[in-house]
């Protein structure tokens, strides 16, 4: 790997099957990064756990996972693709970190809040200190560049925030890192509550589009999304259900909004609801015959994930190791 290219970071939680919203928010840009870049992507299963998992399903759905992102493109040649709790850098570093960050600014987190409102029985430490966590998975690679969906920024926010302020008593340790939010497909919402972002956690599986939902699947959850009663397929900029349907075509097909609009003209949703199914069914189509080969080649996949989490040993036991040193830690 080259050493004058810059570095990207970026994280999936392994909390459920990843979702179209996830695909167009975040790892489809991924993949080309990996040409440009010195890439190192992460399943954040430490984080995942800030909600009550089933072990079993922890387990396999991580796996499946990874399969899924190979599916998508991640070359694990060209990238460290990494199993988070694999790598004990990161829950070592978090804990430091977290005696540099305040209270009050992990209580303006909005995800903190929406997230103990939909687990009220469980708002647990890790929950209100996440934040310290994926500072730390940042922080620890000399991280330029974070690729997120919107949802994200604030967290990269605060990791700068707190990045700079360790700086500050210890000297230049950590590199500050900037967000990358893409134009397009940032914020999917949910195919039933437009206003909502879609989200594999949903009760609802109507809401989202699995990236291995069947084209029967897609073709239903699209016929049942919510619209206005316009039936006029033109773009507002609102977070309404139809911007949201002309939003992911245009994510999928590459086409502008005003190319699709005088494509519809004069169309109603119904069609144009059918239309966005297919284009999606097309793009994923590939991803799943990928999906069917990998999932079935477990050693594979175990190789590949064995040999990133030494690589992002080697680089995040450096910062560690230089951290502690600053702290005053007998080494
Ligand atoms: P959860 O429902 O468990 O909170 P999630 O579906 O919101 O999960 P994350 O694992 O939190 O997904 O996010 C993975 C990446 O996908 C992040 O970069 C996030 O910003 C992006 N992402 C998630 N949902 C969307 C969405 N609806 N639109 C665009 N990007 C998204
Ligand atoms: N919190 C993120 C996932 C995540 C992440 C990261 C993203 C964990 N660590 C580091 C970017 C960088 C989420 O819920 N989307």
């Amino acid at each position: 790997m080259n050493k004058e290219l810059k570095t990207i970071f970026s994280a999936v939680q392994p909390s459920g099957f990843l979702t179209l919203g996830n695909y167009l928010g975040a790892i489809k840009n991924w993949i080309g990064f990996q040409e440009n870049f010195k890439c190192i992507f992460s399943l954040a299963d430490l984080h995942t756990i800030t909600v009550l998992q089933n072990p079993k399903e922890l387990k396999s759905r991580t796996k499946e996972l990874y399969a899924l992102f190979l599916s998508c493109g991640i070359d694990p040649k060209k990238s460290i693709f990494f199993i988070q709790s694999q790598v004990h850098t990161h829950a070592e570093l978090s804990w430091i970190l977290s005696c540099f960050t305040s209270f009050g600014e992990l209580s303006r987190m909005t995800q903190f809040k929406d997230k103990s409102q939909k687990h009220a029985n469980n708002i647990n430490a890790g929950l209100f200190g996440y934040p310290t966590l994926m500072a730390a998975d940042i922080l620890l690679y000399n991280t330029d560049i974070v690729p997120v969906g919107a949802d994200q920024k604030q967290h990269i926010e605060i990791t700068r925030d707190i990045a700079k302020r360790f700086n500050g008593i210890y000297g230049e340790v950590f590199k500050i890192p900037e967000e990358f939010i893409p134009k397009i497909g940032a914020r999917i919402m949910s195919l039933q509550e437009p206003e909502k972002k879609m989200s594999k956690s949903d009760a609802n599986p109507s809401s989202y589009i699995a990236l291995l939902d069947s084209p029967e699947t897609i073709i239903k959850k699209f016929k049942k999304a919510v619209t206005d009663s316009e039936n006029e397929v033109k773009f507002t900029g609102e977070q309404t259900g139809i911007n949201n349907l002309i939003n992911i075509y245009s994510s999928v097909t590459g086409k502008t909004t005003a190319q699709i609009e005088t494509e519809f003209e004069g169309v109603g949703y119904g069609k144009f609801k059918m239309s966005v199914a297919q284009a999606v069914i097309e793009h994923l189509k590939p991803i799943q015959e990928k999906f069917s080969y990998y999932i079935s080649n477990e050693d594979y996949i175990k190789a590949c994930y064995e040999e990133a989490k030494e690589q992002a040993l080697i680089i995040s036991e450096r910062t560690l190791k230089k951290v502690k040193e600053k702290i005053g830690f007998v080494s």
